[in-house]
């Protein structure tokens, strides 16, 4: 079974078409409400979605975990994670199923053949975002901070996400340099709206992301 794993804060505006344009590419679209205060969760319940909801807010790697563990608890033999927003494209997912074929760990890589309409700002972030996980966690990928990811079973059963937050994402390139799964990047395409980048992470979240990263980087 293959399941495809939502995170989402607030997104009732995409979420909905982010479930339908999903659910022709999967068996099962998992959407995790992160505590929002909108109607996410009854716009992707309506939209076909499953959905498991946590009563605050909680933060991306929180979510991410819940929704990781309740996907395997489902039957979840392929799991795929995507944002809410409208970030990324569903009918890429094929590639990481495909690619899950091979591997443990599928990352969807924006900077690989830069498809799709990622501002330049944003380009320049990532790549900070990639320079920072390589020095702390030992792993150079061309796209450390990309929500678009597949993992098998067994990836899915080994991952232990600590962090809550936006850290959760180098937090999982070092959980594959740690754990020596079998690893591949895949091209995706980046789709930004004036909706995802007037909601999307600033430079101070950033910057508070990487001291979080860093002081978990100590304590690990
Ligand atoms: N911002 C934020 N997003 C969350 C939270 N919990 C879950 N999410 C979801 O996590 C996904 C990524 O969040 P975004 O705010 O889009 O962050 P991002 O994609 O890294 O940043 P952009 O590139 O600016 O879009 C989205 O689907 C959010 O709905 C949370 O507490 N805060
Ligand atoms: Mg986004």
């Amino acid at each position: 079974m293959i399941v495809a794993v939502v995170p989402a804060y607030n997104e009732e505006q995409e979420v909905g078409n982010v479930v339908r344009n999903t659910l022709p590419f999967v068996d099962r679209v998992l959407v995790v409400d992160d505590g929002s205060t909108d109607n996410t969760a009854q716009v992707a319940r309506d939209a076909g979605a499953v959905v498991v909801a946590h009563a605050i807010n909680r933060g991306l790697g929180a979510s991410l975990g819940t929704g990781i563990k309740s996907a395997r608890k489902i039957g979840g033999k392929k799991i795929i994670t995507l944002d809410a927003d409208g970030q990324h494209l569903a009918e890429e997912i094929p590639l990481f199923v495909r690619a899950l074929d091979g591997h443990e760990v599928v990352l969807g890589s924006r900077m690989i053949e830069m498809k799709g309409n990622m501002p330049a700002f944003r380009r320049a972030a990532q790549r900070v975002g990639n320079m920072l996980t390589y020095v702390m966690f030992g792993l150079m990928v061309s796209d450390s901070q990309s929500g678009f990811r597949g993992f098998s079973a067994a990836a899915a059963d080994a991952l232990e996400i600590k962090t809550d937050r936006m850290e959760v994402s180098s937090e999982i390139i070092s959980e594959i340099q740690k754990s020596g799964f079998k690893w591949t990047e895949v091209p995706i395409t980046a789709i930004y709206t004036e909706y995802s980048l007037s909601k999307g992470q600033s430079f101070t979240v950033g910057i508070k992301t990487a001291l979080k990263l860093f002081i978990h980087r100590i304590k690990s």
